[in-house]
């Protein structure tokens, strides 16, 4: 399968399992556990000597295909499907910590793996530094002698700060004891693979673009088998955050029509950041598809496209953001991205609420910045969303050129 290319491997990616009935599509294994031909066959199995199922959060062939798809589609030897994206963080970087250890995570990330990491991995004794990776010196300068995890997001959330994985890669190697784990949620595989530049683990919120329709919350992991082995015999196996078949069934249909859903929401972001940088009423837009853009040099390289997501800051600030949200009529003030629905939320006070305003400050997410998860809908009607709303802005600001405006750092 390995030869096929990403949008058919999104279709065919994987092994499955083989249906007495001949059915075309993977039947959903909805069960908790599986019976035993016999005592001795269980006891095998619990002893590792033979393979075959034992109970749903030990494995499940519907989660098993969803696993060995979205590898292929990674490049990556093996999967290990979570509850959600959160479970699939946690059991990635908690395999590999024990207190005493340290781990390096970049300086913007979603905002529950902040709270993760900065809240809960102290509790149990693991120091987490962070660090702005687009900065090679500065996170070979974080490494110590008990570092055992580099965690980065890119295009980060969510403010699509891009971190060049090759120099990342570059940094890691030269610590071998360490796992470079990369949350490929914004991209999906088929626009970033993280593998080819030195990652050890991809784990992607399988809520957002791999599922696509908006009705399933979920993670996966992928890596070496034996990293994935070890991931799924502890802290998924343990602690339990397992996917459930049926949403596992969910995600392998969604994943079907991944590529043309990339397609399209990536045509109409660049219309829709384009118009934003054109409007009198917006202060910054912060896309990778833009020349401004820090990140634009690694389209082509590290990214086959900037993705779909925007952010943007409004010259009335945080007041004509609140407003903007409140007078579109089409696109929908929500969480989450990668639906076919449009949707806008504000950072500060909803995704990235648990940093501290420091955190925040640090990560550039400004009081002001508001994001946009580009749907799938006809961008005539986005654009006509958008306009109609901030026409209404009370906004008595002079239109000011793009580039003028978007020659910061980091933006
Ligand atoms: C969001 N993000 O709206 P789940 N990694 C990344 C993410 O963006 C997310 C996760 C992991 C958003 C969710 S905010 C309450 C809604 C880059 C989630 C975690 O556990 O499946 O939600 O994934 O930005």
């Amino acid at each position: 399968m390995k030869s096929l290319h990403r949008e058919s491997l999104v279709i065919h990616g994987g092994e499955s399992p083989t249906d007495p009935h001949g059915a075309l599509v993977s039947p959903l294994y909805q069960t908790s556990t599986f019976v035993f031909p016999d005592a001795e066959t269980g006891g095998r199995r619990f002893a590792g000597e033979e393979a075959g199922y034992i109970y749903s959060r030990l494995g499940n062939p519907t989660v098993n295909l969803l696993e060995q798809r979205v590898a292929a589609l990674e490049g990556m030897e093996a999967g290990a499907a979570a509850a959600t994206g959160m479970g699939a963080v946690a059991a990635a970087t908690m395999a590999f910590l024990k207190a005493g250890d340290h781990v390096i995570a970049s300086d913007c990330i979603y905002g529950c793996s902040f709270a993760l990491f900065s809240h809960l991995f102290e509790r149990f004794g693991v120091h987490v530094s962070f660090v702005d990776m687009t900065d090679a010196a500065a996170l070979a300068s974080a490494f110590q002698a008990n570092t055992k995890v580099v965690f980065v997001e890119t295009p980060a959330n969510p403010h699509l700060k891009i971190i060049d994985l090759k120099k990342v890669g570059q940094v890691c190697a030269k610590h071998p004891e360490v796992r470079l784990i990369v949350d490929n949620t914004f991209m999906t595989p088929l626009l970033q693979r993280p593998g080819e530049f030195g990652a050890h683990l991809v784990v992607h919120s399988a809520t957002k673009y791999l599922n696509g329709h908006g009705d399933v919350v979920a993670g996966v992991i992928t890596g070496s088998l034996e990293d994935i082995h070890l991931i799924k015999m502890t802290t998924l196996k343990d602690m339990g955050a397992t996917m459930s078949p049926h949403d596992a069934w969910l995600i392998t249909r969604g994943l079907k029509t991944l590529a043309l859903r990339m397609e399209k929401h990536c045509a109409t972001a660049a219309v829709v950041a384009d118009f934003l940088v054109a409007h009198h009423a917006v202060a910054k837009v912060y896309f990778p598809g833009l020349k401004s853009h820090q990140g634009h040099g690694l389209i082509g390289s590290q990214m086959a496209s900037a993705g779909a997501v925007i952010a943007f800051e409004l010259k009335g600030g945080y007041q004509a953001g609140v407003q903007l949200l409140n007078q579109l009529e089409m696109i929908r003030v929500a969480v989450s991205l990668g639906d076919a629905e449009s949707l806008i939320q504000h950072p500060a006070s909803m995704t990235h609420s648990p940093l501290t305003p420091e955190a925040r400050e640090q990560a550039g997410i400004t009081d002001g910045l508001i994001r946009i998860s580009v749907g799938l809908e006809h961008v005539d009607d986005i654009i006509a969303d958008l306009a109609q709303s901030l026409q209404q802005l009370e906004t008595h600001t002079k239109h000011t050129p793009q580039s003028e405006v978007t020659e910061v750092e980091n933006v």
